[in-house]
């Protein structure tokens, strides 16, 4: 660019006359979302699978699931990017950037929830993303990396879509029913997946640049410390195990209270054993039991059989471990106490992951120069982040959970740390993009 150029393209701020990077520089030091935009869209998300109680139930795969999919691919188009679905029925928003060399940087969350859950959780991480890449369209802005919107598919049901990039999905977890009915092999068809080319999604180590997710707290840390942004140091893992309890179903009238193999009352006793070796426990860890079946299910006959979930969470897996074994052997216990048998089987596993320690301080960093507060802390939800942290270094960013309620109907987050947390999302995406993390 001549002296001649260069001078139509500087602008005189105050007096200065900056250099057009200048201008670009200052631009992107002021770059805000659109906070009414996002939380619209948020409003907007809510409506499909709304419910009686004021939260959704969104299942994955659900007929709400799919109608959320079709609006929020429809937002994505409107900020510019291009949306697809990949074999695993994951939505991944793409956009160009300068250097086509690079791998892309990576934002998402996921849009399915529990039943009977909220507005918030997932949704605030996805509707961020597009807001993200809305707010850079509008400015004409294009990263130097390709950008990439994830939302992945059935994250409560197990992470099924981001596990499926990370290789972690096992095939047996194919045929796990569903709260939507289906089973994840049939639901990943429902949603224009393509379950025969399942493991083409796979990325490799090094394949993303960075993967930054947005989340609500779903705790009560950051409300409860009138704290604006955390900084989230680590993911816990989670273990989960199918629990048969088998007795002996007989009539409820003629049996003898001293000649029963009751299967619900030895599940009983079970699941507060489990809450007393979890609580017993020196650390952090937490242990539930989330379901449970008692069969035949009739009020004259004596249970014979119970199937239960135990699930435990800890940053560390060797505790998890440790937790499970004192489980087990209270299980094992209460079988001979009642002549009933406890068979453990695991299902699921979702391995515990650190943040990455530069982009920790970059997202403080953004939180400050917006003059927000921050805090570093770990996360006891699991995310779709620590799946992808087996791929390339992630950051996660909280906002707060009023009352930290979450998977509840009376999740809530106000709009203006929604706002904020897009903003931390935008800023910090902005600070990635200029460096090269290897
Ligand atoms: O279960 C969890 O921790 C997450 O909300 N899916
Ligand atoms: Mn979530
Ligand atoms: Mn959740």
């Amino acid at each position: 660019m001549d002296r001649r150029e260069f001078a139509c393209n500087a602008i005189a701020i105050g007096g200065a006359v900056l250099s057009p990077r200048q201008v670009k520089w200052r631009q992107q030091a002021t770059l805000r979302v659109d906070g009414r935009r996002v939380n619209d869209h948020l409003r907007e998300l809510a409506e499909f699978g709304k419910n009686a109680q004021g939260g959704i139930s969104r299942v994955a795969y659900s007929e709400a699931d799919l109608a959320g999919r079709e609006y929020v691919m429809g937002l994505m188009r409107a900020a510019q990017l291009d949306p697809s679905i990949d074999a695993a029925g994951n939505i991944i928003g793409r956009r160009a950037g300068r250097d086509p060399t690079l791998p892309p940087l990576m934002l998402g969350s996921h849009i399915d929830s529990v039943p009977e859950g909220g507005n918030y959780d997932g949704q605030v991480g996805s509707m961020g993303a597009i807001e993200v890449a809305h707010t850079l369209a509008d400015h004409a802005l294009v990263t130097r990396h390709p950008l990439e919107v994830a939302i992945f598919q059935n994250e409560e049901g197990g992470k099924t879509g981001s596990r499926a990039l990370s290789g972690e999905v096992e095939p047996a977890e194919f045929d796990l029913v569903t709260s939507s009915g289906l089973t994840i092999g049939e639901g990943i068809g429902a949603i224009g997946g393509d379950r025969s080319r399942f493991a083409s999604v796979r990325r490799r180590p090094g394949s993303i640049a960075a993967y930054l997710e947005l989340h609500i707290e779903q705790g009560a840390i950051l409300d409860k410390g009138d704290i604006d942004i955390g900084v989230v140091e680590g993911i816990v893992g989670i273990k989960r195990w199918r629990v048969t309890v088998e007795g002996f179903a007989n009539h409820a009238g003629t049996t003898p209270m001293d000649d029963r193999q009751d299967a619900l009352l030895a599940a009983s006793r079970f699941v507060d054993a489990v809450n007393r070796v979890v609580t017993e426990m020196p650390g952090r860890q937490v242990g539930t039991v989330g379901q449970l079946t008692a069969e035949p299910g009739a009020p004259n006959v004596v249970p014979g059989r119970v199937t239960l979930s135990v699930e435990i969470r800890d940053l560390e897996m060797d505790k998890i471990d440790a937790v499970y074994r004192g489980v087990e052997a209270e299980g094992h216990r209460i079988g001979e106490q009642t002549g009933t048998t406890f068979d453990f089987e695991q299902f699921y596993t979702s391995y515990a992951a650190p943040t990455d320690e530069r982009i920790r301080r970059l997202v403080a960093e953004a939180a400050g120069e917006l003059e927000l507060t921050s805090l570093r802390m770990p996360s006891g939800a699991g995310h779709d982040a620590q799946s992808i942290a087996l791929l390339a270094p992630v950051g996660m960013i909280f906002i707060p959970s009023v009352d930290g309620i979450s998977h509840s109907p009376r999740e809530f987050s106000h709009p203006e740390d929604v706002e904020n947390g897009a903003n931390v999302l935008l800023r910090t995406l902005m600070k990635l993009d200029r460096i090269d993390l290897d």
